[in-house]
């Protein structure tokens, strides 16, 4: 149980208002460090460090754009998936995201930041969302490569994060995680139907696979060496595996998973490693990473555009949405009155 003391108080809070920060104490935080060495989790209301709470809006944040602007590589596909069954498929994949990126948007909210901050750093180029989705599907075999790799990624990477020390982003990850384990299924299974089809089909998922490989092993982010966020991460139990780890058991469980599909993965470095327990890999193009995260990747300014009209366009149904609740709250203090 959290003492009285660590918590925001209740009585002052409105809502929608941005949770206070309480004055800096040592005890406060004493008490968060206990907390964090205790496996315990954070909630919303007690009090942490202010680091502690912008690391969380960053991650978040930048979690649920991704989630967002994930639904467009695929979304692009809708209307020209091969089959009845492959659409409806498609469409609750999408939509699932759609779900995912608001699951997010909540959970940063609880922090103190409104949706509307996050949405505006977005918009406006200065938020950051996986690398990943500034690349082009270009055939229908894309569609499946994204389920079964970037899905497979992002599953990787989001378990551990079902244990984040923060409350709100782990229990989210769990429902998260169990939809994105749905999407990586389909994707391997829509692959595996292709694989089974003509000379075509099968080239059509090879030239998919070695398009995608590499930008995959790349969305985990830098290497451990060069990622300034990790170790205060893993000390806050935000991250508990480091982002070269979560690659080492992406390309480890990826392997066999090829072998079944059919396909080589493109990287002729690609081998067991008997003393190491792991497979070896290649070079990851870093320059381009970072190039792609700076904005210059073939889709960046394509994806931003979309959601900025996406955002504009729909400006009629957010006025619409509050001018509804705003009569209905109005009916609701009439009738009290
Ligand atoms: N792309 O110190 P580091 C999905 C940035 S959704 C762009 O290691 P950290 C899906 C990083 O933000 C997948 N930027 O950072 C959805 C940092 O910059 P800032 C999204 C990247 O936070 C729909 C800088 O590089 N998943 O899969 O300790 C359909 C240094 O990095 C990337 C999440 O967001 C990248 N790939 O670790 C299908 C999971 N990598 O912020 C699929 C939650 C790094 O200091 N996030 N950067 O300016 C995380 O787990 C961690 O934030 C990361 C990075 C592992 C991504």
């Amino acid at each position: 149980m959290y003492t009285q003391s660590f918590n925001v108080p209740d009585g002052d809070a409105q809502p929608g208002a941005p949770l206070k920060a309480v004055p800096h104490d040592t005890s406060l935080q004493a008490h968060f460090d206990a907390v964090i060495d205790a496996d315990g989790k954070i909630e919303p209301r007690d009090w942490m460090p202010d680091a502690y709470r912008k690391t969380l809006v960053r991650q978040i944040s930048q979690h649920a754009h991704s989630e967002i602007v994930g639904m467009l590589p695929e979304g692009n596909w809708i209307s020209r998936a091969p089959s009845l069954k492959r659409k409806a498929i498609l469409v609750a994949k999408v939509q699932d995201e759609g779900g995912h990126g608001l699951y997010l948007y909540s959970a940063a909210e609880t922090l103190g930041t409104s949706r509307d901050q996050m949405f505006d750093a977005l918009h406006s180029g200065k938020a950051k969302y996986s690398s990943i989705f500034n690349y082009p599907t270009l055939t229908w075999a894309d569609v499946g490569v994204v389920g079964w790799l970037v899905d497979g990624a992002a599953i990787m990477n989001q378990i551990p994060l079902c244990r984040c020390s923060f409350g709100p982003y782990a229990r989210a990850m769990i429902r998260v995680c169990k939809e994105e384990s749905f999407h990586q299924r389909q994707g391997f299974e829509s692959l595996m139907t292709m694989m089974q089809g003509t000379a075509e089909q099968k080239a059509m998922v090879q030239d998919a696979v070695n398009r995608w490989w590499w930008k995959c092993l790349a969305m985990f982010g830098p290497p451990d060496a060069d990622s300034p966020n990790s170790v205060q991460g893993m000390r806050w139990g935000i991250k508990r595996i480091s982002n070269d780890d979560l690659r080492q058991k992406f390309i480890d469980a990826t392997v066999p998973q090829a072998e079944v599909l059919g396909v080589t993965l493109p990287d002729p470095e690609l081998k067991w490693n008997e003393e190491r327990g792991h497979h070896d890999h290649g070079q990851i193009d870093w320059d381009e990473f970072w190039a792609v995260v700076n904005g210059d990747g073939p889709c960046n300014k394509e994806r931003l555009a979309t959601r900025v009209k996406a955002w504009n366009d729909g400006a009629w149904v957010r006025e619409a949405a509050l001018a509804h609740a705003r009569k209905q709250q109005e009916r609701a203090m009439k009738e009290a009155a």
